[in-house]
C-alpha cells in the first residue's frame, strides 16, 4: 500500500510539531513504522493523504462510537457556529448537556466541564485533596489518567510503596504522595491503607482497564475498593474517560454497580471535540470554586459548539440497545479470530463490553500489567502491521484498547475478521 504522501508529510512535521505529532501514541513508536496521515472520515472509514481506505478500529479512541460524520453531530455544530463560537459566559446548552449527563450516570450529583480527560482527573484529585485534607492518593500500575503530575508516577521498590516519578519533569517530592499498586491486587490496597489510612485522600482507578488492553476488575475488586474508602473516609475516583457512555451509557460503574464519589468523564461526551467533565457528590462539588475554595478554570470549558456535539450525540444514546448492538457485533469478530488461532494453536484471548474490546496473544486474559507484559507483543506488533496493510487500522499499541461504532455492522466486522485470518496466516510461521 502507497504511503508516500503520509510518511513525507511525517518528515516535515517532525521539523515544527514535537515529535511530529499532537499526541505521542500516534506516532507508530511501538508498532514501528511511520503513522497514516488522514484528511477524512465517514462512518467506519478513514481516507488518508494517499488515497486509500481503513476501516477504523480507534474511533479516534473513543469519542466516534456512532462512526465518524454522524448527521445529527455535524449538523448540530453548523447550527451552533452559526450564532457563535464561544463567549466565556454561561450557556443553556450547558446546563441541557449537565443535566444529561447527570441523567445517564446518577453518581454525578453535580459536575464541571472541562477541556479534555487529563484536566477532568487532574481536577479530581485536587478536589479530593483539598476535600479530605490529605495528601496520599493511590493509582494502579496500567493505568493511564492523563498527563496529571501526580499520576505518571510508577511503582517504588516493593508493592504499595510510595511511587517515584514516571517521567522527567516531576518532582520525586510529589510522586512520594502517590502509591502505585498492581491492578486486581486487593491485598496490596488493604496494606497501603493500613500503611497510610489517614493519609489517603482518594483512591483513583479505571474500572475497567483500557489503557493496558482492556483488563476487567475481578469480582469484588471495586467493591472492595468502595468499602475500604467509605471506612477511611477516603475519596473513591472512577476515571471512566474512555468507559464512560462507552462499555454502556451509565459506564462501568452501571455495569457493575458501583456508586464512586467521582467521576472523570472525556472522550464520547464531547461527540469528538475536546470535552473532559468531573462531577459526583455534591457535598464534594460544592468546595470547587466559586462557591468553595478549592480552585479551578478553564477559557473555553463548556465551549458552545464542544457541547453542541457533545449534546447530539449523548441524546442518541437514549435507546440503550445500540449496546447490546455493539457487544455482538464485536464477539462476532473476535470469536471467528479466536477460533482459527485455536485451530493453528496460536494463544489468543479477548474480552469485551459495549463497544470497547481488547484482546491478547495470550492463552489466557491478563490480569495486570505483569501479565500484559507477558503478552506476545512481538506477535501484536507483526499482526498490526499486517492488518494495515490489508487496510485495517488498529490502535497503534498492545497497551490500547478498540473502539467500534453503530457504523460497523456485522457484514464488515466478519469480512475484516477474514482479513485478520489471512493477515495470521501469513505471520504465523514467524511465530
Ligand atoms: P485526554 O487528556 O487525552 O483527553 O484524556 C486522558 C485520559 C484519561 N483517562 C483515561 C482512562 C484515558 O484513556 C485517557 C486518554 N486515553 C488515551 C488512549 N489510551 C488517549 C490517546 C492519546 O493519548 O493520544
Amino acid at each position: 500500500m502507497k504511503t508516500k504522501n503520509s510518511d513525507k508529510l511525517f518528515e516535515k512535521s517532525k521539523n515544527h510539531i514535537a515529535g511530529g505529532v499532537n499526541s505521542p501514541v500516534r506516532a507508530f513508536k511501538s508498532v514501528g513504522g511511520s503513522p497514516i496521515f488522514f484528511r477524512k472520515s465517514r462512518e467506519c472509514y478513514l481516507y488518508d493523504e494517499d488515497g486509500n481506505k481503513y476501516l477504523d478500529f480507534v474511533g479516534s479512541w473513543g469519542p466516534m462510537i456512532l462512526g465518524h460524520s454522524n448527521k445529527k453531530i455535524t449538523e448540530a455544530i453548523k447550527k451552533q457556529s452559526s450564532k457563535g463560537i464561544s463567549f466565556g459566559a454561561p450557556t443553556k446548552n450547558e446546563l441541557e448537556i449537565a443535566k444529561l449527563i447527570k441523567s445517564y450516570v446518577p453518581s454525578i450529583e453535580k459536575l464541571r466541564m472541562v477541556n479534555s480527560g487529563t484536566e477532568a482527573t487532574m481536577s479530581c484529585i485536587r478536589l479530593a485533596r483539598g476535600t479530605t485534607k490529605r495528601n496520599i492518593i493511590i493509582k494502579f500500575i496500567g493505568c493511564y489518567h492523563g498527563h496529571v503530575d501526580s499520576l505518571l508516577v510508577k511503582a517504588g521498590s516493593g508493592l504499595a510503596t510510595l511511587g517515584v516519578p514516571d517521567s522527567p519533569g516531576i518532582p520525586e517530592e510529589l510522586s512520594k504522595l502517590t502509591i502505585t499498586i498492581p491492578y486486581n491486587d486487593k491485598n496490596a490496597v488493604k496494606e497501603a491503607f493500613n500503611k497510610h489510612a489517614q493519609d489517603i485522600a482518594a483512591v483513583i482507578v479505571e474500572p475497567i482497564a483500557g489503557n493496558m488492553g482492556f483488563i476487567e476488575p475481578d469480582k469484588d475488586f471495586l467493591q472492595d475498593l468502595r468499602q475500604i474508602c467509605t471506612k477511611n473516609k477516603s475519596i473513591l475516583i472512577f476515571d471512566e474517560v474512555m468507559t464512560g457512555f462507552r462499555v454502556a451509557r451509565g459506564g462501568a460503574q452501571e455495569l457493575f454497580n458501583i456508586d464512586p464519589d467521582l467521576t472523570a468523564l472525556g472522550k464520547i461526551v464531547g461527540g469528538g471535540l475536546p470535552v473532559g467533565v468531573y462531577g459526583g457528590k455534591k457535598e464534594i462539588m460544592n468546595n470547587i470554586a466559586p462557591d468553595g475554595p478549592i480552585y479551578q478554570a478553564g477559557t473555553l470549558s463548556g465551549n458552545p459548539i464542544a457541547v453542541s456535539a457533545g449534546t447530539a450525540l449523548l441524546k442518541q444514546l437514549k435507546d440503550q440497545k445500540i449496546y447490546e448492538k455493539l457487544e455482538k457485533n464485536s464477539k462476532v469478530f473476535l470469536q471467528i479470530i479466536k477460533d482459527y488461532c485455536e485451530q493453528n494453536k496460536i494463544p489468543f484471548s479477548f474480552n469485551v463490553r459495549g463497544g470497547m474490546f481488547g484482546f491478547f496473544f495470550s492463552e489466557n486474559l491478563p490480569k495486570n500489567f505483569d501479565e500484559v507484559e507477558n503478552t506476545d507483543i512481538e506477535l501484536f506488533k507483526k499482526f498490526f502491521r499486517g492488518m494495515l496493510a490489508e487496510n485495517i487500522y488498529l490502535p497503534p499499541s498492545a497497551y490500547e484498547s478498540c473502539f467500534i461504532s453503530t457504523e460497523h455492522n456485522e457484514d464488515k466486522l466478519i469480512k475484516a475478521a477474514k482479513t485478520a485470518i489471512k493477515v495470521l496466516g501469513n505471520i504465523k510461521n514467524e511465530i
